[in-house]
């Protein structure tokens, strides 16, 4: 029997994360794929290595004032890519997101752009290489579904999982601002946003 499931909108809080699913419809997640495509024409994907010398099993780019590096000298901010050009702009149509989401913050200065395939995922971790750490992070997941685990604002305790699907978007403001979070895994091959499959998570932020 063939079944058609219509993705209503939502907006579930979980650890005070504010998940909005299905925030982006199909067509609007394609427009948005197509800027990154010209934002990594000029800044390509490449793959961090950590400051203890390990690979990363994202690769990254970035677009805005600043994007996030890390390898042996580090974790920071850094207004080009390693190929020493400067970051794209953040695409009109991605900021809008922002400016929908969360109007009352200061405009992102950097839209940090991850690639997972099929075995890539990102342990808990705090974002807490920004200045100010008052403004909110907006998390935009786009391709394959990705179990999005999140914890407490110090290391340990209970956690809770979700799966993230293609269009959701994530706040993370007040207190989740400050909590451990990560990606356990991608689930290969559950979406067809992406034509060489994976998953793209757009993470805006204020840098400064
Ligand atoms: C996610 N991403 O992929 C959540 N944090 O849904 C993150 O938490 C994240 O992708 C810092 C840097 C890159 C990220
Ligand atoms: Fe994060």
């Amino acid at each position: 029997m063939a079944r058609i499931i219509f993705d209503a909108m939502a907006l579930l809080h979980v650890r005070g994360f504010d998940i909005h699913s299905g925030y982006l419809a199909l067509p609007e997640q394609e427009r948005v794929v197509a800027d990154l495509r010209a934002c990594l024409s000029r800044a390509p994907l490449f793959q961090p290595v950590t400051p203890r010398g390990k690979p990363m099993s994202v690769r990254m780019s970035a677009a805005g004032d600043y994007g996030w590096i890390s390898d042996p000298r580090g974790y920071r901010y850094e207004p080009h890519h390693p190929s020493g050009v400067t970051w794209p702009p953040i695409p009109e149509r991605i900021l809008k997101i922002w400016r929908d989401l969360v109007p009352e913050a200061r405009l992102p200065e950097c839209c940090l752009i991850n690639w997972y395939g099929e075995a890539a995922k990102m342990g808990l971790h705090q974002d807490s290489d920004e200045a100010d750490m008052t403004q909110p992070v907006v998390s935009v997941s786009l391709g394959d579904e990705a179990l999005f685990r999140m914890g407490n604002p110090t290391r340990g305790g209970k956690t809770e999982s979700i799966w993230l699907r293609s269009g959701d978007v994530v706040v993370m403001a007040g207190d989740a601002r400050r909590a451990y979070h990560g990606i356990d895994r991608v689930r290969p091959n559950s979406s067809t946003l992406l034509p060489k499959g994976g998953r793209i998570n757009l993470t805006l932020r204020v840098v400064t």
